[in-house]
């Protein structure tokens, strides 16, 4: 059934958080927030795939670091769905620097550095589709 208060946002898990052993306890936190894990899987991302990914950030000085660090180990992708999820995601996540990061948040409880930061969220509601899509194409992302 349709719901137009549903969003779509895609969390990666980083190799940061997934070789410290952090999957479960974030998976856990996904659903305790009430998000609706509608897709999953862990992969090795190829270095196509992440700058694919990170398309937009290409002529940011980072990009290259970033790429390395994203095809360092397995991440895990995950397609969730809920009301507000853009948002309600962003704040669980916390700021993208851990350091700044607020008590309570995945990035201050499991991140390291601005680039070691454990988790990603999408930025809003059309990325969140867009993101989903790229990972998880062929999913009726429509309701
Ligand atoms: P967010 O993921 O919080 O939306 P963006 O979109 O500004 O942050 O950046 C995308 C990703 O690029 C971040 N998750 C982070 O891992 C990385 N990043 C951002 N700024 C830097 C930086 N100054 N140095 C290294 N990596 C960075």
């Amino acid at each position: 059934m349709a719901n137009e208060a549903t969003e779509w946002t895609l969390c990666i898990i980083k190799p940061d958080a997934v070789s410290r052993k952090h999957q479960a306890q974030i998976l856990q936190r996904i659903i305790d927030e009430d998000f609706e894990i509608v897709a999953l899987r862990q992969e090795q991302l190829s270095r196509p795939v992440a700058e694919g990914f990170y398309a937009v950030h290409r002529e940011r000085p980072f990009f290259a670091e970033l790429v390395e660090f994203m095809v360092r180990g397995p991440v895990v992708l995950a397609a969730l769905r809920r009301k507000d999820a853009v948002a309600h995601w962003r704040k669980v996540i916390g700021a993208t620097d851990p350091l700044k990061a607020e008590a309570g948040t995945l990035r201050k409880q499991f991140g390291s550095d601005i680039s070691s930061n454990a988790v990603h969220g999408s930025d809003s509601p059309e990325n969140g589709l867009r993101e989903t899509a790229y990972f998880f194409p062929g999913y009726d992302l429509g309701r």
